[in-house]
Order: structure tokens, then sequence, then C-alpha cells
């Protein structure tokens, strides 16, 4: 295992990527610290000391959802008892309440409502940007863009231009759970594929967009699964250079349909975010979402390789409904407190990761 590690830390010296053997060799090091070590390593290389959040808010328009994921304890169906779908009136006010409070940036997601048009969704972007015309628009994951342009009939590139001119500035990573087709056939069956997916990420790419990644893990998946995942990921990235951040989500399980299953425990968590940051040598950004990961194993996170902290959140229900313990905000005092008592450097930054100040 030593000699794996010094071959690996040889390796980031040298800027070289890691391949998928290497990197399943790294899963069986028990050597936590060390790989933590490295993984921080190559992160100095590319962030220095610099360590990203920003002051964002985020929106769920809408709960109700015509699929079923298993890991999935915030959807409900149409009519049923909690469930909610928020008027863009009531969206333009959130957004205008968080730029009043400092926002720079909205994160609007929501479910595939089963009757919603497309005409629903560009109306939402037009009261944001109206109520907010400053704020930056991440909205709808590729799993909405696809439903969207299932439900209006238009390719995907019509579709992109459409949101873009009603206000799209940019799109989150959500909905890509784990690529692998037999554990997405237990865990989100009615979900698009992981190809399609991928195949959305790159035509949103195509169209100048930049947008993020996520990887839920510590459900049904392997390692295996976890590095194909992170492979995929990285094909990808080699093609279109349109990824800011990779944010690995750890499973919550409370409220869920997937018994028996508890999520993954600290050990694991950081060790997922070390091989992530190792292996995926094309990404500037993993983020530790605190919301998923609690906020001080997200702070511990800071030397496990990761460099941004996502930001204030405000309002947060996706994680929550299934357990999450972590707030629902944070000032950006915390932000700053948690950051400089890991020892590194806070920089604000905008939603395309430009600086905004440094602390
Ligand atoms: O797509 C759902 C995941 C995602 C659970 O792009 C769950 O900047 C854990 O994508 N346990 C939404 N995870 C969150 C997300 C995100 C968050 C922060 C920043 C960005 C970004 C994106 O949450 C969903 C799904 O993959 N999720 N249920 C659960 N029980």
């Amino acid at each position: 295992m030593k000699r794996l590690l010094t071959s690996i830390a040889d390796k980031i010296e040298r800027g070289e990527r890691l391949n998928e053997d290497e990197a399943l060799q790294l899963v069986c090091c028990d050597d936590l610290l060390a790989l933590g070590t490295l993984a921080a390593r190559a992160n100095e290389r590319r962030n220095g000391a610099r360590v990203f959040f920003n002051r964002n808010r985020h929106i769920n328009y809408s709960n109700v959802c015509i699929n079923a994921c298993a890991f999935c304890a915030f959807r409900r169906d149409d009519q049923q008892e909690g469930a909610f779908c928020l008027s863009p009136q009531e969206v333009g006010a959130r957004a205008a309440a968080a730029a009043a409070n400092g926002a720079r940036e909205v994160h609007v997601v929501g479910g595939l409502h089963p009757e919603q048009p497309l005409s629903y969704y560009l109306a939402l972007l037009q009261a944001i940007r109206r109520a907010a015309p400053a704020i930056h628009i991440k909205a709808f994951t590729a799993v909405e863009i696809d439903h969207l342009s299932r439900l209006s009939g238009l390719p995907i590139s019509d579709l992109l231009a459409e949101l873009r001119a009603a206000g799209l500035d940019s799109l989150p990573g959500g909905g890509a759970e784990i690529f692998a087709p037999a554990v997405r056939r237990r865990l989100c069956p009615e979900k698009i594929s992981g190809r399609r997916w991928l195949e959305i990420m790159a035509a949103v790419h195509g169209a100048g967009l930049r947008s993020n990644a996520t990887m839920l893990f510590g459900h049904l998946e392997d390692w295996l699964d976890r590095i194909d995942h992170l492979r995929q990921l990285r094909e990808l990235q080699d093609q279109t250079g349109g990824f800011m951040a990779l944010i690995p989500l750890p499973y919550q399980a409370d409220n869920t349909r997937l018994p028996g299953l508890r999520g993954p425990g600290g050990v694991e968590i950081l060790k997922t975010l070390a091989i992530s940051r190792l292996f995926l040598d094309n990404f500037n950004h993993i983020k530790g979402y605190w919301v998923m990961l609690g906020v001080k194993l997200a702070q511990v996170a800071l030397a496990f390789g990761v460099n941004d902290l996502d930001g204030t959140v405000i309002e947060e229900r996706i994680g929550h409904a299934a357990g999450a313990v972590s707030p629902q905000a944070l000032s950006c005092d915390d932000l700053l407190w948690l950051i400089r008592r890991a020892g590194k450097q806070p920089v604000e930054r905008d939603s395309l990761y430009r600086t905004v100040r440094e602390y």
C-alpha cells in the first residue's frame, strides 16, 4: 500500500492522470489520513489554500413528480397531502427577498410536474429576472431539461435557447445519481438513463452554458459503480470542459423507500471525496455540500481535497426531507468561520467561480 501511495503521490506532483485500477486500489487503502493528504495536495496544486463559497438561495418550485425515485423523500403525487407548486409570482418574491439580503444566485429545481407546460417554467425564469435583475439563475437539472423537451416537443438546443432568453444562466448538477444501469433500475427506474443525463449535459455545454455534476453515493451502488460514474464524468469533461464542480452527495436515508440502508458513515464520505478529487483531474472544484455532509464534516472535508462549501442556501428541502441534520441556512460569518478555522483562506465567488471578495 505504501508503494501505491508513493507512486500516486509522484503522479500527482507530475500532474498525471490516475486510471481506474489505481482509483480502485485507493479504495482498499485503510490509511484515511494518507489518502486525505494526497487529495489535499492535489487540491492545493490547483487552488492553493483558497476555499470558495457564495451567497445563494435554493428555491424548490414544486415537489410534485411523475417519477418515484426510491431515494427521494421530497416528492409527492399531485393532490397528495403536502404537495405544492409555487406560482411564478411566489418564486419571484423569494428571489427578490434573497437579492435584498445579498444573494448573488438562486438555485431553482423541482419535481417533474405532470401538468405544468413549458410556459410555466419560462414564467418562473422571467419572474425571477424581473424581481432580481442582477441575480444569477442556476436552474433545472438535466432530468428537468429532458422532461421539458419531451413535453414541449422542442429539441434540446431550441429548448435551451428559449430558457436562456427567459433568464437561465447555468445548470445545477442534480439528477445524475449513479450512472450504472443495474443500480438505476432499482434506485430510480423511471428517471432518464445515465447516458441521457450525459447527453443533455453535452448539449448544455455545447450551447455555451456551464453546469455542475453530482454523484449520489452510499445506497445500492458499490465502489466499481462510483469509479465508473467518475470516469464517465471525466470523459465528458475532456470533451466539453463545461463542468465547474463535482458535488458528491451522501445518501440520507430517512423517509425513503430503500429499507435497511443507513447511508455512508463519515470515513466513507471522506474517502469518497478524496478519491473524487484525485480521479477528476479535469474538474477544478470539489464541493462539500454541508447540507448533506453535516456542517462539521464539511469543514473536515477541507482537509480531504474539498475546496468549495457551496453557500448560504437559506432554505433546503430535498436533503432535510430525508433526515439531513444540518441547519437550513448558514450565514456568511458561519462560512468564514468554518473556512478560517480549517486553516484556509475564504474566497467569496460568483456562480462561475469569479472572485467577488478575498478575505
Ligand atoms: O438530484 C435526493 C439528491 C440532489 C437524496 O449543482 C439526495 O451546485 C442524498 O443536486 N440523500 C439535489 N441526496 C441536490 C443537488 C445539488 C445540491 C447542491 C448544489 C448543487 C449544484 C446541486 O439531491 C438530487 C439527488 O441527487 N438527493 N434525495 C437523499 N435522500
